[in-house]
């Protein structure tokens, strides 16, 4: 923990979840003190943080509008939005409001990544931080992704690695000289935002103050509003100009490159699927502005697999591959799962889709599911949604459960399918999250190699 003086500032946190509870730890480890507040009267673990902090005060319940108007600043939890009337009150009355990320950088004494996108963001964050590993840094790594980034400040670290979601760069004024990628923008979260330009503004806030920036050439939503703003470089699947990262030769033979030069043959990069090539080469431009060893960086490509339920073969069963795809929560998330394993010689996807669908428009997966979709087993909250979406592009079918599409999928599936669990949506309506839902799948598909035979994937 960096040695840092406290400012014995009224300080309020808004929110005792993972993020709360890190900033509560920050704050008492460098003697400040603070006050709790959470809008559920009975918050999960109430008991315990009370026990650990008893000279603090709770104000547990609904916000009430002058709840931070005898504060001086907040720290607000990313799940809380700032339209909230007490956050408006607040601000209109001049306290300050900070996210976990400020008071990070505030007191990080070691280069920070930050990395932000609508998808491939852990797996750019855990590449990278593999990498770093490989190059022999001590690498803090964390930050949307699980471990909170005040949990990572440690004076050892000699760089870290952070996933930052659009809520938490929704407070960031200036990331301090940050080397920071923008992966991807397409509609996500927007049951929180007003529409898709918002949400932009929320992920653009990445480039303030930064110091060096890679961005997607293939996404124009991903070039900063102000190019001269910030050092800029850029990777993109396509031939890269020099100086930038692409792939040289074409997607099936060719090669990652690093302007002329050839880095590693495609074939030879563990992780499957076509976005992930450009999640790798989103890692190689970031940790070459870092300053790691190309060559640790390709070594690591070698052998990094990814992270569970991200396009994860999970069984073959009489020719059928199953796949989990469960963090494939939107729809540009499963659009791009649908691009890298449909085939191009005709309808070979039975895709599983649904749960709480974020107001999004699921019409924007019709071309790839008119492509490759043979049909769409639709489960969850807004299952009719998803239905609506795709008519005319696929046959399409609801069903009561994760379980029961499993099963149904392998009735329609014939040998040379592929069975793809990527929903598009949230799972809350049925699950405590992607992870659950995604051993739901899996559990299913064992259910299947246990009656019919088949091969787990290792
Ligand atoms: N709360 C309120 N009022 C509200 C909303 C929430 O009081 O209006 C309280 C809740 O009662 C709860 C606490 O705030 O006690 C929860 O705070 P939070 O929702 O900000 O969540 P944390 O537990 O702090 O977790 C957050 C991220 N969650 C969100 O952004 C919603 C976690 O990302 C992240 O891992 C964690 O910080 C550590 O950095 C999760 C996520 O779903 C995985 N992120 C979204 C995504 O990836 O799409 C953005
Ligand atoms: P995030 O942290 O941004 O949610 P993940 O790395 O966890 O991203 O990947 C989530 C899902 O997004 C994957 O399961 C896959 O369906 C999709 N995905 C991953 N990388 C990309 C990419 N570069 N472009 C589009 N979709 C992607």
């Amino acid at each position: 923990m960096t040695s840092v003086i406290a400012t014995n500032r009224k300080t309020a946190i808004l929110g005792m979840g993972a993020t709360g509870l890190s900033a509560a730890r920050f704050l008492s480890s460098i003697g400040d003190s603070f006050v709790f507040a959470d809008s559920r009267s009975e918050p999960p673990r109430l008991q315990e943080v009370r026990d650990h902090y008893p000279d603090t005060t709770f104000v547990l319940g609904a916000f009430e509008a002058d709840l931070l108007l005898n504060m001086d600043r907040a720290i607000v939890s990313p799940g809380i939005s700032l339209d909230e009337p007490a956050l408006v009150a607040a601000r209109e009355s001049g306290v300050e409001l900070i996210g976990d990320l400020e008071l990070f950088l505030q007191h990080a004494n070691a280069p920070v990544i930050g990395i932000t996108g609508s998808n491939g963001k852990s797996t750019v964050t855990t590449l990278l931080g593999a990498m770093a590993k490989a190059s022999g840094l001590a690498v803090g790594v964390g930050g949307n992704l699980g471990t909170p980034m005040l949990d990572l400040l440690d004076e050892r670290h000699e760089l870290y690695v952070l996933e930052l979601s659009s809520f938490q760069l929704e407070l960031l004024n200036d990331s301090r000289g940050a080397i920071v990628a923008l992966l991807n923008v397409s509609a996500d979260h927007m049951d929180r935002y007003q529409g898709l330009q918002q949400y932009h503004a929320a992920k653009h806030r990445i480039f303030r103050g930064a110091g060096k920036a890679v961005i997607n050439r293939e996404d124009q939503l991903t070039k900063p509003l102000l190019s001269k703003q910030v050092q800029l470089s850029s990777f993109g699947l396509n031939q890269p100009d020099l100086g930038e990262f692409g792939i040289l030769e074409g997607l099936e033979q060719g090669y990652l490159a690093y302007g002329i030069e050839r880095l590693i043959p495609v074939a030879d990069v563990a992780l499957k699927g076509t976005h992930n090539l450009a999640n790798a080469l989103a890692a190689l431009a970031l940790g070459h502005g870092a300053g790691l060893s190309l060559e640790a960086m390709t070594d690591t490509l070698k052998t990094y697999k990814g992270l569970p339920h991200r396009c994860e073969n999970i069984a073959e069963i009489d020719g059928v591959l199953y796949i989990d795809d469960s963090k494939g929560t939107n729809v540009g998330a499963t659009e791009a799962a649908l691009q890298g394993f449909g085939s191009s010689e005709g309808k070979n996807l039975i895709l599983i889709a649904g749960g709480q669908g974020k107001d999004q428009d699921f019409a924007d997966l019709q071309p790839a599911a008119a492509k490759y979709v043979k049909r769409a087993l639709l489960f969850g909250e807004d299952a009719a949604q998803v239905q609506l979406g795709l008519q005319g592009a696929c046959d399409t079918e609801q069903l009561d459960s994760l379980q029961q599409a499993v099963r149904h999928a392998s009735e329609i599936a014939v040998s040379g399918d592929i069975v793809l669990l990527s929903p598009a949506c949230a799972s809350f309506d049925m699950f405590s999250g992607f992870e659950e839902r995604g051993l739901c799948f899996q559990q299913a598909v064992a259910e299947l190699v246990d009656i019919s035979g088949g091969q787990p994937c290792s």
